[in-house]
């Protein structure tokens, strides 16, 4: 199904049954006592976090969701019948708001958020008789339900973004990795949605990994695909930069590196904190080594050297990045004081 990240959606709660106004009749018995019953509650909107959906297309496509109203109470102390509720399906990572109104964040597989209470039914006049009055007329209505404009906006939730030019190998990467299957061609921008792949480390542990659209220069401006997909990488631990250490088009891997940084900072100085792990990648092509021990002089953070395609290295990664993981969350603990 066509990948979509954001849906303007209308869900709208059911009224209330409004409660009667009902009397008992019987042959010969001129005051018979009040019977009117309580309207039905309204159908409710909630969403929920499903893990089995990737996409807000659905609910792009349906737009207008709207609960039914309870049904008026009867006669003979019946109460209207209640509305059946809504439970729309959303993927994990969906996130709502009102205008700029954070109303609410599914990133747990299971969480559900009531957005729009189904209006409560009103009372029959069979609540409101007393000694002094034996024929009450009065009820009430029901409650209105409650209409919303949403703003539905999918945030991936991943351990590890990767992050680089096109081409740089990104979903060759997470295909060695892991069981996802991405696109992978010698052009650039193969990639044209966000996918995740669950990648094990062969010790029983495994993060999730999501592979990006690529970033090229005046991407903050809108070049390429624009930073679009970053919202993606948003929630990301950290980012895997991977870097092609012999480019087609003869570019230096450093520049290349320096480029994508600095469209981070430009779009997201958030983003461009996050912690990177610098990958290099085609390490297979001739003159490689010799390019990497430049990079090596001129970039102060360790870099780990792959080939995708021939799996050197890779292993060695694995056991980086599980310890780059292991070593941030020490350190999260650490700031938040939680063990
Ligand atoms: N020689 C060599 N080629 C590689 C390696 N990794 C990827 N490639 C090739 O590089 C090209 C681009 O690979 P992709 O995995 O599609 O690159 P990407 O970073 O996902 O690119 P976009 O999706 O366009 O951003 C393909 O032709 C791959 O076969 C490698 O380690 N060595
Ligand atoms: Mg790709």
């Amino acid at each position: 199904m066509e990948f979509v990240d954001e849906a303007k959606i209308i869900v709208r709660s059911g009224k209330g049954g409004n409660g009667t106004v009902a009397f008992r009749h019987e042959r010969n018995v001129p005051l018979g006592g009040p019977t009117g019953g309580d309207g039905g509650a309204g159908g409710s909107v909630s969403f929920r976090a499903d893990l089995n959906r990737d996409t807000l297309l659905p609910l792009a496509r349906t737009r207008c969701f709207f609960a039914r109203d309870g049904q008026p109470g009867g006669g003979n102390n019946r109460s209207g019948a209640t509305a059946d509720d809504i439970l729309v399906p959303v993927p994990v990572g969906t996130v709502f708001f009102a205008g700029d109104n954070l109303l609410a964040d599914l990133d747990q597989p299971g969480e559900e958020w009531l957005a729009a209470p189904g209006g409560r039914g009103g009372r029959g006049n069979a609540h409101f008789a007393s000694p002094t009055n034996r024929t009450p007329h009065e009820y009430t209505r029901g409650e209105e339900g409650q209409e919303l404009d949403l703003r539905l906006e999918l945030k991936l939730i991943a351990d590890v973004g990767l992050l680089g030019l096109p081409n740089a190998g990104k979903s060759t990467l997470l295909s060695r990795l892991s069981a996802a299957r991405p696109k992978i061609a010698d052009y650039p921008f193969t990639t044209l949605k966000p996918q995740l792949g669950i990648v094990p480390d062969g010790y029983g542990h495994e993060l999730v990994m999501a592979d990006i659209p690529g970033i090229i220069a005046g991407a903050a401006e809108g070049a390429g695909m624009g930073m679009r997909f970053l919202r993606h990488v948003e929630r990301c631990h950290f980012l895997l930069h991977l870097l092609d250490i012999s480019p087609l088009d003869g570019s230096n891997p450093l520049d290349n590196l320096a480029t994508i940084n600095q469209e981070l900072l430009q779009h997201s100085p958030a983003l461009a904190e996050k912690p990177q792990l610098v990958v290099v990648n085609k390490m297979d092509l001739p003159d490689s080594e010799a390019a990497l021990a430049i990079l090596h002089q001129q970039v102060a953070t360790p870099v780990i050297a792959i080939s995708a395609v021939t799996g050197q290295g890779i292993k060695e990664m694995l056991v980086a990045l599980f310890n780059f993981r292991q070593t941030l969350r020490h350190k999260d603990n650490a700031t938040h004081g939680t063990v």
